[in-house]
């Protein structure tokens, strides 16, 4: 039967772009933690969404789950296969489209990577409005599939804000289509915004309408020291408040700082080392937003030893990569325990301050580092040491946000690393809705098995 469903898949997309030998598989197999893995029958690559359509009945006919895949950056294991599945890989259907530079709009292929989007965006005057450290790799697609947020989320909001239109192919095969979306349009459920987070588990998205925001000529990054996480959570929300020009947000510790300045080679940005670190990007269209951010962080006190400000490129990359290369260097420490969430602005310094106690109470050995948009409320807690099937230290800390009234996903999704703690963060009612919605667009559960649900 297998062998008759790959036969039927070369059909359809050439046999150059149906893998099955392992070699090839394998860099489709594993996420980019290594946490989670399994093999696939196959890795397609389809070139158009009419070749998607006939894949999924292909598969639908078959029987065979199918795991939707972009750059396969997801943090959640859901862009890899559990055992048995055919990976749909979109990397093929990377077109940007014609870029409507009067309306602000541009229709690119799911496969196109943002990073490629971002550069379109902006050779034409234009902005995504949707920046995160795997730009170079995080496909349009995956990231509408999973809501991603990133580190303008505070002035922009995430995917979904962007989103104004799509064409996703469902899996009986229909292709439905709203291309180019309107800013208004009130006819009917909104499709496009179900999409939006539904981690490849209600259909196959192809292309993106997405809406762009104008272009911020001028930019100004700073990362300030404090003493604790209440100063700094303090100190954001203050800012947020006082600077209309604040389009990023983001906590990181002194631990997460030596990790960095070890593995990734970046220079401390201060010479004296505090518990905790914020770094706050202005950025503005029309005039250099610099003495704004300096008045404001005079009137919040902070001790000049422990600021510094870029405003040339090179100094606000350097700066940057203090936070945004966490994530590798977690990598370089081992295969980190991700655990994306967030909680009321209220509750997130206790978050912080809590956070290691509550992961070494599940595992002694274990070590704690987080780090996040801290003007979100989102924080990321990654826990090294547990071997990767060890949901121990998973539990304690997803438990702890609940207590704080918090979510147990902020912006990565639910994947497979959280299905046990969709029920308990959204009730049985709310789930069962969402169940009702998989059953209507999925009825045999081909798309993305294992995925936001619990078999
Ligand atoms: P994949 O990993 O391939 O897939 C992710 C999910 O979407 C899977 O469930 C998959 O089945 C589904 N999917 C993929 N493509 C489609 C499609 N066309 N149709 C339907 N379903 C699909 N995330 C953030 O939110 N904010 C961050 O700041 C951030 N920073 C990151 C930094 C690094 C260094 C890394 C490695 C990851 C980061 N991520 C972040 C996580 C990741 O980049 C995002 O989740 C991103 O949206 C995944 O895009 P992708 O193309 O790699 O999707
Ligand atoms: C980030 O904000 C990403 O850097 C990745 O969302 C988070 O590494 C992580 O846990
Ligand atoms: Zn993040």
């Amino acid at each position: 039967m297998t062998d008759v469903l790959v036969a039927a898949l070369r059909a359809i997309v050439g046999d150059d772009h149906c893998l099955t030998d392992p070699p090839l598989r394998a860099s489709y197999e594993t996420d980019w933690t290594r946490r989670f893995h399994g093999n696939a029958l196959a890795v397609v690559r389809p070139g158009s969404a009419s070749e998607v359509a006939r894949v999924l009945v292909a598969c639908a006919d078959a029987g065979v789950g199918v795991v939707s895949q972009g750059g396969n950056t997801g943090l959640v294991g859901g862009s890899v296969p559990r055992g048995g599945e055919v990976v749909l890989s979109l990397l093929r259907m990377n077109v940007i489209g014609d870029l409507d530079r009067t309306a602000g709009e541009v229709t690119v292929g799911a496969g196109a990577t943002l990073a490629a989007v971002q550069a379109a965006a902006q050779a034409a005057g234009w902005e995504v409005g949707v920046d995160l450290g795997a730009r170079d790799s995080a496909t349009i697609g995956g990231m509408m599939a999973t809501n991603a947020g990133g580190v303008n989320v505070v002035r922009h909001g995430p995917m979904r804000a962007r989103l104004l239109g799509f064409e996703a192919v469902r899996v009986d095969g229909a292709i439905i289509r709203r291309l180019p979306g309107m800013p208004k349009d009130n006819t009917g459920y909104d499709l496009g915004g179900l999409l939006a987070g539904s981690e490849g588990t209600l259909a196959v998205i192809t292309k993106v309408r997405l809406r762009l925001v104008p272009r911020l000529r001028y930019r100004t990054v700073c990362v300030i020291g404090f003493a604790d996480a209440a100063s700094a959570v303090a100190a954001a929300s203050e800012l947020r408040r006082g600077l209309a020009s604040v389009l990023a947000l983001e906590l990181f510790t002194d631990a997460g700082l030596d990790l960095i300045m070890r593995h990734a080679s970046v220079a401390a940005p201060f010479t004296a080392r505090t518990p905790v670190y914020l770094l706050v990007e202005v950025a503005a269209g029309e005039a250099d937003p610099t003495d704004g951010l300096l008045e404001a962080l005079e009137a919040l006190a902070v001790d000049d030893s422990s600021v510094a400000v870029a405003a040339d490129a090179a100094g606000r990359h350097r700066l940057w990569q203090l936070r945004e290369r966490h994530t590798e260097v977690m990598n370089a420490e081992g295969v980190p325990h991700k655990l994306d969430v967030s909680v009321p602005a209220a509750r997130y310094a206790e978050l912080v301050e809590r956070a290691h106690a509550a992961v070494t109470a599940a595992d002694s050995t274990a070590r704690t580092i987080v780090y996040g948009h801290v003007g979100d409320g989102n924080l990321h807690i990654n826990v090294l040491g547990p071997a990767p099937e060890d949901e121990a230290t998973d539990d304690a800390v997803l438990e702890l946000v609940l207590e704080l009234g918090g979510s147990v996903s902020a912006e990565h999704g639910i994947g497979v690393a959280k299905v046990g703690w969709l029920v308990r963060d959204r009730g049985a009612e709310t789930v069962a809705a969402m169940r009702a919605i998989k059953a209507a667009w999925d009825p045999a559960g081909i798309l993305n098995p294992g995925v936001l649900f619990e078999d």
